[in-house]
């Protein structure tokens, strides 16, 4: 790759403070493993009270793009990165399981030699190789909503640990139920890393004797896509005669699933909670089609990532435990096991407070 002199420059000064972050790690006795930018980044020291670097270019790939999850989390993310004194852009595609796409629109943010990325990824597998080519070329690469593997970026910004937000899930939907009858769950896409830790959490806790009498028929795929989540909805009551309830962990999932019970003779007899964006899901508290369900503010979740990618290119933080670094307002955040930084704990929102929230 051609580079220009002042990207060699920084990659100069990158190069140079990572052999001394290096060296001031090996002094702690825990030597970098030989040819993993990520492994070796993470074991570097940081230096907490390096000045924050302005002038850099971060970019956003979330999974989608106009959705408005990502977009209120990626304006979330803007508005971090250019309080810092950075510029912030945005790419991704449309599509609700397009891993390909997401790893074209890495390759194309390396090339244009962009010092940050931060993307929530579709597939903890697809997206490996291109990001670890990222980092070999300079770029900090930080995950937000949806995980890849630890050694293909720094750190992930998580919106809460995966247990908290699969248990919460179960709990709101066994008590509308009873902890009683057949349950199914709409997912996103196939390969969503979050989706899938929450999946599969939601299966450890059924194991709990207070679920003894639920049985999870289905997980059923409606890639985030409107129409195929619908129809995924439907299909689900259509099979399962005596389904009591539905976990939907994703917000275009709970969004049409809902559409389609307030439409059927299922409305308030077949309970669906999950993870939703109050303005999508307000109709459907008012007309008794869901009780409650849960999320984070995706703005505070992007604002997080948007720091934490500036803090990275800074070299407050390298990724490793322990590590801390402040993201203005919202204060300090500390960086837990495998680089993950938790955003806090989700809202539960049903008719009594859902029209305190406008996202
Ligand atoms: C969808 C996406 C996203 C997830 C939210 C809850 O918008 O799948 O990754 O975190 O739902």
């Amino acid at each position: 790759m051609l580079r220009t002199p002042a990207r060699r420059a920084s990659v100069l000064v990158a190069a140079v403070s990572s052999l001394s972050l290096l060296t001031a790690g090996c002094g702690e006795g825990d030597a970098p493993a030989d040819g993993d930018t990520a492994t070796n980044a993470k074991n570097a020291e940081a230096s907490p009270n390096a000045p924050t670097r302005t002038g850099l270019t971060v970019g956003f790939l979330p999974k989608q793009v106009n959705t408005p999850y990502f977009s209120v989390a990626d304006q979330g993310g803007e508005r971090a990165v250019k309080s810092l004194g950075s510029t912030f852009k945005e790419v991704g595609t449309d599509q609700g399981a397009d891993a390909t796409g997401q790893v074209s629109h890495i390759n194309d943010l390396t090339k244009q030699e962009v010092d940050a990325i931060a993307v929530s990824a579709l597939d903890p597998d697809a997206l490996c190789d291109a990001l670890k080519q990222a980092m070999e070329e300079g770029v900090k690469v930080v995950t937000y909503d949806s995980d890849t593997k630890p050694e293909c970026r720094y750190a992930f910004v998580s919106p809460a640990s995966a247990e908290d937000i699969a248990v919460r899930q179960l709990e709101l939907l066994g008590e509308q139920i009873g902890y009683q009858g057949d349950i199914a769950i709409l997912s996103a896409a196939r390969t969503a890393t979050n989706q899938n830790a929450w999946i599969s959490s939601i299966k450890e806790e059924l194991a709990d004797p207070r679920y003894k009498d639920m049985r999870l028929v289905e997980v059923a795929y409606g890639d985030d896509e409107a129409e195929k989540s619908y129809q995924e909805a439907e299909k689900l009551l259509g099979k399962h005669g005596k389904l009591k309830g539905i976990i939907s962990p994703t917000t275009n999932g709970i969004k049409a699933a809902a559409k389609y019970l307030s439409q059927s003779s299922y409305k308030g007899k077949v309970k669906l909670t999950g993870l939703g964006a109050p303005n999508d899901m307000r109709p459907y508290i008012e007309d008794g089609t869901v009780e409650a369900f849960l999320l984070w503010d995706p703005a505070k979740l992007g604002e997080l990532a948007g720091h934490a990618a500036v803090a990275l290119a800074s070299g407050q933080i390298t990724g490793r435990e322990g590590q801390m670094f402040l993201a203005g307002d919202m204060g300090w955040f500390k960086l837990g096991e495998n680089g993950v930084i938790t955003l806090g704990d989700p809202t539960v929102f049903n008719s009594r407070n859902i029209d305190d929230y406008d996202f």
